[in-house]
């Protein structure tokens, strides 16, 4: 791996800082379920996917969709972080004429794998993605993260259902399993537990883990590209807002940015 854990944890802290400065600059925004994504993509583009940034259509790369697009925050500052747009601009988010929309937009961000934002499509975009590499003939993955109440959407199941009939098994799907959607607790919304046995009646394989820990994400990522046969799905729990205690397990921050005295003790708290 290219990364030790300590440089991939700085890395995890910088973005954490990016996302609270960028929304809180938009004054708008979805901090909260892009805090809870950090380590599952910081892993993904520092560690483990193979990619590259001077080259970002290589036709070998393996591909990420943020199908919950609107945790774009956590997105854009990890790919600006790895050099594939620019640093300067993260503080124009949502602004008119950025780069850096509130939903990740292929038109505007070419190395983007696709336009999200519609919640439920995801899953369904990275099995196409995969057949495509098993058609072609290429060893590419393809990796979709979707948010725990974005699993409430029918399309999601009914990809489930293609994946391990088709033996997708270049496609992994992380579940960022952070217990809030849009204003409340899932469990008092649609509750989707048993989440993992979900996906397992469906036939993927299924890991349980904490998303927060990078060595058990790294693993988790290792044991899926050893999986065969079918696609494998990682049930990754996390905390909305994780890193910011006053962001931390409170709906509000699911999409409503910090004011700037919020911005500044979030902070002091990223150091
Ligand atoms: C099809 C669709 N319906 C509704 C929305 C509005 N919406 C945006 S975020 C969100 C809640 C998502 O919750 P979750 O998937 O748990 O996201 P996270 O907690 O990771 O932020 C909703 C309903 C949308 N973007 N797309
Ligand atoms: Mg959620």
């Amino acid at each position: 791996m290219s990364k030790s854990l300590q440089e991939l944890e700085d890395i995890a802290k910088r973005v954490r800082r990016d996302i609270v400065q960028m929304t809180g600059a938009a004054k708008s925004g979805h901090p909260g379920g892009s805090l809870s994504a950090v380590e599952l993509i910081v892993e993904l583009y520092f560690d483990y996917m193979h990619i590259d940034p001077q080259n970002p259509k290589w036709p070998d790369r393996d591909r990420f969709i943020l199908s919950k697009g609107h945790a774009a925050p956590v997105l854009y500052s990890v790919m600006a972080e790895a050099g594939f747009t620019p640093k300067d601009q993260l503080n124009t988010l949502r602004k008119l004429g950025s780069i850096y929309q509130g939903h990740p937009d292929i038109r505007f961000i070419p190395s983007l794998e696709a336009s999200t934002g519609s919640l439920g499509g995801g899953v369904s975009l990275a099995l196409g993605m995969g057949l495509a590499a098993r058609l072609d003939g290429r060893q590419f993955r393809t990796y979709v993260m979707l948010g725990d109440g974005e699993i409430q959407e029918g399309q999601v199941w009914e990809g489930a259902m293609f994946g391990s009939y088709h033996k997708v098994d270049n496609v992994v799907a992380i579940v960022d399993y952070n217990g809030i959607q849009l204003d409340g607790f899932v469990k008092d919304i649609m509750e989707v537990a048993p989440l993992a046995d979900k996906w397992r009646s469906f036939g993927w394989h299924t890991l349980e883990i904490d998303g927060h820990d990078l060595a058990a994400v790294r693993k988790a990522y290792a044991e899926a590209e050893a999986t065969k046969g079918k696609p494998t799905a990682i049930v990754a729990h996390t905390i909305k807002g994780k890193g910011v205690s006053f962001m931390e397990n409170n709906p509000k921050f699911h999409g409503v940015a910090p004011t700037p005295a919020e911005v500044e003790l979030a902070l002091k708290e990223l150091q």
